[in-house]
């Protein structure tokens, strides 16, 4: 299914049939480039060499070329309709997908469609500056990758909210652009989305711990019953495996980096020597993963129970699951603070669902630091492993949310806590080490000397390949 690039919005969708919803996306269209030119990248660029999407099927479904960002040509692409799908859980089970929205489902599921929607512009917020100090082209021209695909993203969730929600929908539409990450008057709707992205670091941790957490709740609404929710997710869901890449791929190249400034320098003190320390990648590490770890909401919660029994919200692959996708009798181990001890409770299922989707996503968080740990033994250093922190360290949501748990999980008091924070989150110093070392390297080819140059170029460019003119 090709898109429509002669459209002022390119879509899929058979926008001009709709004169009425194109009219209305054409009106939020001058305001969306409003918000980019005014909260999108910082850095002045002539153009850059961007992947588009051409068509939804499953072969080259992309298009590279050098772009000018604003001239970007966002759109809404949702991937084919399968004209058979069905329900796949909860009480709805077996029952034909919705193409309109059943009105007793309307709340939740606009709702849920917002604080999607909300995520996206607001990381590019956070990523604003990042390209000042780029440690390459080839990383300059990922950030803007990735933020040129959070914006169509937006657009994704915008068409939903006009083409479904009527009034409501539009006003939510207009909400998503005044609300900004970190603002005290009007701050984006999750915590994760108020914090910093300063740096490059900063950047690779949240593009690995942030946006999964965005590959998981894609996955869960992907199963949704209202059919163009599903398959706009479907569709979302390959853009985003390349923000993946870009985290993964970035905490590699530190690691790698790092491990290499220890064997030459046979110390692991390498701050003096222009690399970041195993100990504060570990600090930005666990900040990015418990502040992640909130974003799956708490333990225990009656929406994700009434979402999944409606059939708005599925689990992480739940075709594949081998239970009978109803749960109303099912039971799940869920670990809770208890005094000063972590025990296991069993909750119901429906209520654990959010539990649920955090343990699939720690499982995948996993192979990330095994495959860091691989870097580090191929180096030969054997001493130092990194390691995700206890499910319980620094929560502020959930069943830990105001417990002090170690990242080796155990429950200490607050003081203690307090005292040892400085050896388990990034301090005011390992911030401003990471800071000195962000400095721009635009020469093509070139790389910042704390980072590894990457495998290979993109889309089979040579490294040294102008991904971006200034
Ligand atoms: N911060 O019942 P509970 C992405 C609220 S990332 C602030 O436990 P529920 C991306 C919650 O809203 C994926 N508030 O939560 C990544 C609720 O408020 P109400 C984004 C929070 O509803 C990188 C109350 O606390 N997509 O795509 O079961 C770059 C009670 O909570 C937080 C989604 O999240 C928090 N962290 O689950 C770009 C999918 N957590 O309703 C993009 C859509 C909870 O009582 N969202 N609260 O006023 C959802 O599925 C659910 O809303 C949540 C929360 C999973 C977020």
């Amino acid at each position: 299914m090709s898109i429509d690039y002669s459209e002022r919005i390119p879509n899929n969708v058979d926008l001009a049939e709709d004169r009425r919803l194109q009219r209305a996306l054409e009106s939020w269209q001058p305001r969306f480039l409003q918000w980019w030119g005014e909260m999108g990248p910082a850095l002045p660029t002539q153009d850059v060499y961007l992947r588009t999407a051409v068509d939804v099927g499953r072969a080259g479904w992309a298009n590279f070329d050098r772009v000018r960002l604003p001239d970007y040509r966002w759109g809404i692409f949702l991937a084919e309709r399968d004209p058979d799908r069905r329900i796949a859980f909860g009480q709805h089970k077996g029952e034909p997908v919705w193409q309109q929205i059943p009105g007793e489902h309307r709340a939740s599921l606009q709702r849920l469609i917002v604080v999607q929607g909300d995520t996206e512009p607001a990381s590019v917020e956070q990523q604003r500056r990042l390209g000042l100090t780029a440690p390459s082209l080839y990383d300059l021209r990922n950030l803007f990758q990735v933020n040129v695909e959070e914006g169509r993203h937006l657009w994704a969730m915008v068409y939903l909210l006009h083409a479904y929600f009527g009034r409501s929908g539009r006003d939510e539409a207009e909400a998503l652009l005044l609300r900004h990450s970190g603002s005290e008057d009007a701050p984006r709707i999750l915590g994760a989305f108020n914090e910093e992205t300063p740096d490059w670091l900063s950047f690779f941790m949240f593009t690995y711990f942030t946006d999964r957490d965005g590959k998981y709740q894609l996955g869960t609404l992907k199963e949704s019953a209202f059919d163009p929710l599903s398959r706009t997710c479907e569709f979302m869901l390959k853009e985003e495996a390349h923000h993946m890449f870009v985290g993964t791929t970035g905490v590699d190249r530190v690691v790698e980096r790092a491990a290499q400034l220890m064997r030459e320098h046979d110390t692991d003190d390498i701050a003096r020597h222009g690399g970041i320390p195993l100990g504060v990648i570990q600090k930005y590490l666990n900040f990015h993963y418990s502040i992640s770890l909130d974003l799956f909401g708490g333990e225990t919660s009656t929406n994700v129970a009434n979402y999944f029994s409606s059939g708005l919200k599925g689990r992480w692959q739940e075709e594949r699951r081998g239970d009978d996708h109803v749960l109303t009798e099912a039971v799940t181990a869920v670990e809770h603070p208890d005094g000063d001890a972590i025990v296991s409770v069993e909750l119901p299922a429906l209520t654990a669902l959010n539990h649920d989707l955090r343990t699939a996503y720690i499982r995948d968080c996993d192979t990330g630091v095994t495959r860091w740990n691989r870097i580090l033994d191929s180096h030969g250093i054997t001493g130092h492993r990194l390691a995700l922190p206890h499910v319980g360290f620094n929560r502020k949501v959930g069943a830990f949310a105001g417990c002090h748990v170690t990242p080796a999980g155990q429950i200490v008091a607050a003081a203690a806590w307090a005292a040892r924070r400085s050896s388990w989150l990034p301090t005011p110093a390992d911030k401003a080490h990471v800071e000195s070392l962000m400095r721009p390297v635009y020469e093509p080819g070139m790389i910042a000397a704390w980072l590894a140059p990457p495998r290979s170029g993109i889309n089979g460019q040579p490294l040294d390949y102008q991904y971006v003119r200034f």
